[in-house]
């Protein structure tokens, strides 16, 4: 029976097109979808077409609750967090908003109907690498975990055209390839063309008096571009909040010149857009040093100004006053990169708007808070003040002004103090002056965090603790956390499913500390058992995917031993070889009887510049192919690296992992959030106590860790007391030999210079302590293989890490910014009807 035409009839339709869960309505829409627009059927779809329209289909399903959302904050006036961040490292969408949505289930059916493949169709998805690392992961994981909690927020960000690179490994080196993650589309943004904002550069500044006769200063800028908006649904679990990342692009005003194309200067016509559009053309690597890159500071300037121009007129657009700005929002800083902020929004307040210093910096101050996410001095950034001011003289002009009235309030507190005035300015004075960004994002916020209690706590004692004691109630902490929607539901969704099955509930996923439930059934028999069948079958997806990958055969029976993060000399990745090299050659003088079977697992990329961290890289890969073509090693011990490590690989590592390698030198790493991905994946940590590594372990349980090392005060105390690694070198022969055989060409076909720049810096400065913690850390990994021949009890640390973990979700880290930093209120959007 066809059904009538009545209102209520095409409601329901209307509920089943776009918005419908059931699995009727999904699969009509996937059809239609690649139907119409994909312009085709299934038996000709390329898996591409077929991502495509389950992309769209999952996209339609946000939708409703983005406008929802969007209505409720904009009518209710609601408190609103404008995360700032150059970076989001947001991985595949598809396969987290179909967790989020609650629709997996449905879709694998539906795709099982067709004679289609759900995992196949989500792994056809290319990840936007809008970051670097660390900080990019963590404000994704933010992102998603504001909606979850129902905080009203906007991300903003810039939408590079090419993201972080791809790695290929070509003779055991690192190679850079292009990411072109938008060539084939990118069905999850929204382009908003008629939000846009002109974003000038260069020019002069002039004095003029204005209507009420006050002298007032204004920017004539040279260069003038636009920042078109690109918007992005991010999606909550287990609610209907559905928050915006808007990313920025950067376009020229005018893309055509008439007139120089008219003159015959074809290239001079076009010249204006490509140089616009370079702005927010690639992201810039970490890691290497900020000299001479104009672009850069561009790229920063370019996205805070859009986002406070966009901030102003939604303000404008509901509120109304500008007076209310810092009531309507709250803008975290996430690192310095967005720290031009503070002085774009005062020149918005003063120039654009009319206010008074005062009355200005009173609203900015309020608005802004900063997180810190390093200590290393490499990493704080510092723009030269020549640079500023030809780019941006106007914010020059302010940063000096916010200079001098703060000093004076220095000078009121620290009376006569002159070295505490040369420290704590804005500028640092020197052959070159420059603007210290991190002293800037701290006068100009009303909170600053560090990410984890130890990094805190060196923030305050050491990289300010010149501010701490001028205003102690302005620092906090906020440990980093990780969505586990993500890293466990999506990543590993057997281990998941025997959470559920354990604790009788999903509610776990939701509130992560409900894990503790666990506990309960730590020594069941069944319980472990199931643990292991999970764990092994994680491993062997990942072997048959390393083989396919690199060739190298790994043993699924084997404990598979990861280190998977960025490389850089302080996470010291070296450490972990020197450890491989040791077993080498236990193994080979046949004293194999005290190891256990292991796969050395590496992941991770290199900045493009750091030549010490792509040389860590190719000394591993050295290693692995004298290691894994050794006969006499007889499948003891195997060392492959996963190239490209990225959010989707690193889904495919942290379920397989039975040992997670977080071994930086105490002091150096502010959180980590590997750390917690692979903890709460059942993976034990072998670690230092550094950044959240502390915190994991008083969690998890000081019999559940493998802790070995100089704590951060030893450390330094080892360094101002004089470190001299060489002595280590002479004194311990193990060590001089693991180093020697680098040396000696047996890795690289008898080359004995390649590795010397690294081995020497080890043996001669050792700026990261790996010969002071080498003897510690192999005993440490004695205990390791001890405990893993001992299968029932490294099941149930493995078991007590997962139950403990909870503090670790980035909702509880949401929360407690919430609370303590931002003072906002969940806004939660009812369901809909029926
Ligand atoms: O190095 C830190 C890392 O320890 C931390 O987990 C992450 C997120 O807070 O930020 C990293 N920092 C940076 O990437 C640059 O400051």
């Amino acid at each position: 029976m066809s059904t009538p035409n009545t209102p209520e009839s095409l409601d329901s339709e209307r509920e089943r097109t776009r918005t419908g869960m059931s699995k009727a309505a999904l699969k009509q829409d996937f059809l239609d979808n690649l139907f119409y627009i994909q312009g085709r059927f299934l038996e000709v779809a390329t898996p591409h077409d077929l991502y495509m329209a389950a992309a769209f289909t999952t996209r339609d399903r946000l939708l409703e609750r983005w406008v929802k959302s969007a209505q409720l904050f904009k009518s209710s006036h609601a408190r609103t967090v404008c995360y700032l961040s150059a970076e989001y490292l947001l991985g595949p969408h598809l396969a987290s908003n179909l967790v989020n949505l609650g629709i997996t289930e449905n879709a694998r059916e539906v795709s099982e109907e067709l004679k289609l493949d759900l995992d196949s169709i989500i792994e056809e998805e290319e990840e936007p690498g809008l970051g670097n690392g660390g900080l990019g992961r963590l404000a994704a994981c933010f992102m998603e975990s504001l909606s979850t909690c129902e905080v009203p927020a906007i991300g903003y960000g810039i939408r590079y055209e090419f993201g972080i690179f791809d790695q290929a490994i070509e003779d055991g080196w690192q190679v850079e390839k292009t990411d072109n993650w938008l060539r084939n589309g990118n069905p999850w943004e929204i382009p908003r063309p008629k939000i846009c904002f002109p974003v000038g550069y260069g020019g002069h500044t002039e004095s003029y008096r204005d209507e009420r006769g006050q002298m007032r200063q204004r920017w004539q800028p040279e260069l003038e571009i636009n920042g078109v908006a690109y918007d992005t649904p991010i999606l909550g679990y287990g609610t209907e909040n559905v928050n915006l990342l808007r990313l920025w692009k950067a376009e020229a005003s005018e893309s055509f010149d008439f007139q120089a194309f008219n003159t015959g200067d074809y290239y001079g016509a076009v010249y204006a857009k490509i140089e616009a559009e370079t702005i927010s053309k690639v992201l810039y690597p970490n890691d290497e040093p900020e000299i001479g890159k104009e672009l850069r500071l561009k790229q920063q300037y370019f996205f805070v100004s859009c986002s406070m121009q966009d901030m102003i007129r939604l303000h404008q657009n509901t509120v109304g006053p500008l007076e209310s700005f810092a009531d309507k929002f709250v803008a975290q800083l996430n690192d310095t990169h967005p720290a031009l902020a503070v002085v774009e929004l005062m020149r918005l307040l003063l120039d654009a708007h009319g206010m008074s210093w005062d009355q200005a910096w009173g609203i900015t101050h309020r608005t802004f808070c900063y997180t810190n996410h390093t200590l290393l001095p490499e990493a704080l950034e510092t723009w030269s003040v020549n640079l500023f001011e030809r780019l941006l003289p106007r914010h020059l002009e302010i940063i000096y002004e916010i200079n001098r009235r703060f000093l004076d309030e220095v000078r009121v507190h620290f009376l006569g103090d002159e070295a505490r005035i040369w420290r704590m300015s804005l500028i640092a004075e020197g052959d070159e002056r420059r603007v210290r960004m991190a002293n800037l994002a701290v006068v100009g916020s009303q909170a600053v965090n560090g990410v984890a209690e130890l990094h805190s706590k060196l923030v305050k004692a050491t990289l300010f603790k010149d501010f701490a004691e001028l205003w102690p109630g302005r620092f906090h902490n906020v440990t980093n956390g990780v969505t586990p929607r993500r890293f466990m539901v999506v990543a590993n969704p057997r281990l998941a499913q025997l959470i559920t099955k354990t604790c009788g509930h999903e509610d776990w996923i939701r509130d992560l500390e409900r894990l503790r439930e666990l506990e309960a059934h730590v020594d069941e028999a069944g319980l472990q058992e199931q643990w292991l069948t999970v764990k092994r079958a994680a491993k062997q997806d990942l072997a048959a995917w390393m083989k396919q990958a690199t060739g190298v055969q790994l043993d699924p029976e084997s404990l598979f031993d990861v280190q998977a993060k960025r490389f850089h000399e302080y996470k010291r990745q070296h450490l972990k070889v020197l450890h491989i090299i040791r077993c080498y050659q236990r193994i080979k003088q046949g004293l194999s009887q005290d190891l256990v079977p292991r796969a050395f697992i590496f992941g991770g990329k290199a900045a493009p510049g750091y030549f010490m961290a792509k040389l860590m890289i190719k000394l591993i890969n050295a290693v692995g192919a004298v290691i894994n073509n050794d006969p006499h090693v007889n499948g003891w011990i195997r060392v492959a690296f996963m190239p490209d490590f990225n959010v989707k690989n690193g889904q495919r590592l942290y379920p397989a992992a039975d040992l997670s390698e977080q071994i930086s030198l105490a002091g150096k790493e502010a959180s980590g959030t590997g750390n917690m991905k692979f903890s709460m994946n059942g993976a034990l940590t072998i670690g230092t106590l550094d950044g959240a590594n502390v915190e994991i372990r008083e969690a998890v349980g000081e019999d559940n860790f493998f802790l070995f090392g100089m704590t951060a005060e030893e450390a330094l105390q080892r360094q101002m007391t004089g470190y001299r690694p060489w002595e280590h070198y002479q004194s311990d022969a193990k060590l001089k030999s693991d180093i020697d055989l680098i040396n000696s060409g047996l890795f690289s076909h008898g080359d004995t210079q390649i590795f010397r720049p690294l081995t020497d810096n080890l043996v001669n400065h050792d700026p990261f302590m790996v010969l002071a913690d080498y003897r510690a850390y192999l005993d440490c990994q004695k205990t390791v293989s001890e405990t893993y021949k001992d299968t029932q009890r490294w099941t149930r640390m493995s078991i007590l890490n997962v139950a403990r973990i909870g503090h670790f979700s980035s909702d509880r880290a949401i929360r407690d910014y919430a609370e303590h930093i931002w003072k906002i209120t969940p806004k939660p959007i009812e369901p809909a009807a029926g």
